[in-house]
């Protein structure tokens, strides 16, 4: 037996030392102790033969315990939302200095700031809707031709009526929503007005003013009273402030189902004096569709009519956005380009 214990002894040291720890299983101690259990006399091969057990035993535990050590180590949990190369030996943290708001952000907030200051609450839109949010409730019936101006991306996955859910293509999709919220404005005497600036999509024939993913806000003016002549003045307002300068704007007869009379906003081309390719040749850029809610919209949030009136618009914000920065394409919003975007 105290052949088995010095052997223990040396075993344990060397283990310590070993670079492949189950090589200590074929160690030659190991060997001689199994040797020498036929050449003891009979009646003590087994005690001798249990204890040699138990020492191997103690090895295998040790050897078992050593690999999953070196397992848990190689697998150790990866962040995979970490800020840096996590296989890199020191990791550098991105500078917080040289991050920017988009400058859509930037300026969805100045927007919302300016009809703030003009009375309106904002709301959110969002990036699946169904189709009567996006057409019925506006006053586009089934198979109305209209519909094909706001051709946008869909899911395979049906609504309740049987129909896919869209990836709205204009933010007048959350219309029918603002005016069943906020009814209790005018039970309290007071106007429904509200802003909602989104993002919104659209099966878009791409060029230097058209995208397919872009931002509008939404206005929803409603009260008793309430006519053309106010949301006229109400966008020109808006306008001046934003800009802080002069501008020549067209307002120009247009058609919209969801608007009766439909009017539709242009400003002057800031990028040219004769026309150039981001007005195609124009010299006007289309910036907003507007007009006075249509009765059956209203009729469809439960408000009469013949009680009230109110206006509506959608502006398109990377195109306001283009002519405040003098940006020639509209495409660099969304081109993640270091060098656009740091200059904002
Ligand atoms: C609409 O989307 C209507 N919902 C606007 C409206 C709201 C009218 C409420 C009446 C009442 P339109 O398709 O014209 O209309 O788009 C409105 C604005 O969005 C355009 O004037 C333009 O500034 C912007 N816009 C439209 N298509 C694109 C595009 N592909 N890329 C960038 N901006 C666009």
């Amino acid at each position: 037996m105290e052949q088995i214990e010095q052997a223990r002894k040396a075993l344990t040291e060397r283990f310590a030392e070993l670079d492949v720890k189950s090589n200590i299983l074929k160690a030659k101690e190991l060997r001689e102790l199994y040797g020498e259990i036929p050449k003891l006399p009979v009646e003590q091969r087994s005690a001798f033969g249990q204890a040699v057990n138990v020492l191997k035993n103690e090895l295998e535990t040790m050897v078992a315990a050593a690999e999953a050590a070196v397992e848990s180590d190689s697998l150790s949990p990866v962040d995979v939302t970490a800020p840096f190369d996590i296989n890199a030996t020191r990791p550098k943290l991105l500078p917080t200095e040289q991050g920017t708001t988009h400058p859509l952000t930037q300026e969805i907030e100045r927007v919302v700031e300016i009809f703030g200051r003009m009375g309106f609450v904002a709301e959110e839109s969002r990036e699946i809707d169904d189709q009567y949010h996006m057409f019925e409730s506006l006053n586009f019936p089934k198979g109305h031709p209209a519909r094909d101006d706001y051709d946008t991306f869909m899911t395979t996955q049906a609504d309740t009526d049987g129909d896919p859910y869209v990836a709205p293509a204009h933010t007048s999709t959350m219309q029918n929503r603002i005016l069943k919220k906020y009814y209790a404005n005018l039970e309290n005497d007071e106007a429904i007005a509200v802003v909602v600036p989104d993002r919104v999509f659209r099966n878009e024939d791409l060029d230097a003013r058209h995208e397919h993913t872009f931002y509008q806000v939404e206005g929803v003016y409603v009260a008793k009273g309430v006519h053309a002549g106010m949301l006229v003045a109400t966008l020109q307002k808006f306008l001046e402030e934003y800009y802080d300068r002069k501008l020549k704007v067209r307002v120009n007869p247009f058609y919209f189902p969801f608007t009766e009379p439909s009017f539709e906003f242009a400003l002057e081309c800031p990028f040219c004096e004769s026309g150039c390719s981001v007005c195609s040749q124009s010299k006007w850029i289309e910036l907003l569709g507007c007009g006075m809610i249509h009765p059956n919209v209203l009729k469809a949030a439960g408000i009469d009519p013949n009680v009230y009136t109110g206006f509506a618009f959608g502006c398109g914000i990377d195109r306001l956005v283009m002519m405040k920065h003098n940006i020639e394409d509209i495409r660099h919003f969304e081109s993640a380009k270091l060098d656009f975007l740091r200059q904002f």
